[in-house]
């Protein structure tokens, strides 16, 4: 088999998660903007979602946040996402938006704030049960701002307990996501700031547990692609949250800021043979688009990571080995920046032809009406929103 037709088979295979919250109105917090046709519910958002996946036939999976996502009856919820032809996949916790939270959740100091977030966990558990996803993703926004504000050894302690009572009510093949992000909304101090202490919690807790890498959660300059070879080698790679930043937690389009960065991380996975849905690797997005159209923005994010791993499908491994263990610094080098300096539009092109698509996703869903039809049938009623 040639290089690009095993590229073009691990292509097909392919499956990208998609956030039900980038579908909602989303701001920052100066200002939320409000664009026509958008969701008023989570199964609104679902239909978007599927619009996703059916102009790319790559993104077959849709992330629920709860509340955000609230809804009665959660086995109808899947059954909906089945009728549209997608998942529902990993159920984000959110214990970040309630006055409770201001000093922490499964961190604060008040042990009825540390059991009502802990409660809260264990119903994303409940709910993964209801919609049978594997994945439960914890991000917490604990941490402090001031020194001296709280023990940040106990704090540990704290998230520790709350883990181990989340761990033990999971399925035997469902797992924890432990996300971590190195500040914001606090600035002192992060209870989860960065990948080692996520890893280092993950790994106390045993297999069922494992860490997500968010893209735009380092600091400037971070090696994002040292910390998924790292993880991969582990075995503690579950998933990532992709999207692009220039500053901080920008939740841009992935791809758009730094596309050769999400060609070196799509490279260690490759290489690790881990870019289909059987490396339990969970790729999902992770952002908000504020000012650019919502579906658009979720197909061109999935055409950006399609094309950061085809390019990374077409290494040339081989001839990267060989110059590797020659010492051939700069052979090896052009080895990879052969291909990520390939043009690989016309083959993903041809295998959307091949499975019956339209080889230019963004063009087929504008020519769809898909949005004028919503913005009409959605045009009463209350707009789901970011936080809504
Ligand atoms: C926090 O910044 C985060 O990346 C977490 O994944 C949250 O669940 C998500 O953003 C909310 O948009
Ligand atoms: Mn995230
Ligand atoms: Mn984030």
């Amino acid at each position: 088999m040639t290089n690009r037709a095993r590229a073009a088979e691990i292509l097909g295979a392919q499956e990208i998660e998609l956030p039900s919250w980038a579908f909602g109105n989303s701001g920052t917090r100066f200002k939320v903007f409000s664009q026509s046709g958008v969701p008023r519910t989570p199964e609104e958002k679902i239909d978007d979602a599927a619009q996703v996946h059916a102009f790319t036939g790559a993104a077959p999976i849709v992330s629920l946040h709860i509340p955000w996502d609230k809804v009665d009856d959660y086995e109808k919820l899947a059954v909906h996402a089945a009728d549209r032809g997608v998942r529902i996949g990993a159920i984000n916790a959110n214990v970040f938006q309630d006055d409770d939270y201001m000093l922490g959740s499964v961190t604060s100091p008040d042990p009825k704030v540390r059991r009502k977030a802990t409660d809260h966990l264990l119903e994303c558990v409940e709910i993964a049960n209801a919609t049978g996803s594997r994945d439960v993703k914890l991000w917490f926004a604990d941490g402090t701002n001031y020194p001296g504000q709280d023990s940040i050894r106990t704090r540990q302690d704290r998230l520790a307990e709350a883990l181990d009572e989340v761990y033990a009510a999971l399925r035997p093949d469902q797992r924890i996501l432990l996300e971590y992000k190195l500040f914001e909304p606090s600035f002192y101090t992060t209870d989860v700031p960065d990948w080692g202490t996520s890893y280092a919690h993950c790994l106390r807790l045993g297999e069922k547990a494992v860490v997500c890498v968010d893209t735009g959660h380092h600091a400037p300059g971070t090696n994002i692609e040292f910390i998924v070879a790292f993880l991969l080698r582990e075995n503690k790679l579950g998933a990532f949250d992709f999207n692009s930043r220039f500053y901080a937690d920008d939740d841009l389009m992935v791809g758009a800021a730094d596309p050769f960065q999400i060609f070196r991380i799509m490279h260690e996975i490759v290489q690790a043979g881990a870019t289909t849905p059987d490396s339990g690797i969970n790729f999902m997005l992770d952002q908000c688009h504020n000012i650019e159209p919502k579906i658009p923005a979720q197909i061109r994010s999935v055409m950006n990571v399609q094309e950061a791993t085809a390019k990374a499908l077409l290494v040339d491994a081989d001839a990267l080995t060989a110059a590797q263990v020659s010492g051939d610094v700069l052979g090896a080098n052009a080895v990879l920046m052969d291909a990520y300096n390939t043009d690989v539009r016309p083959l993903l092109a041809e295998i959307r032809r091949n499975g019956g698509l339209d080889p230019d996703p963004l063009e087929a869903f504008s020519r769809s009406g898909y949005l004028d039809r919503v913005t009409e049938a959605r045009k009463d009623g209350v707009p789901a929103g970011w936080g809504a």
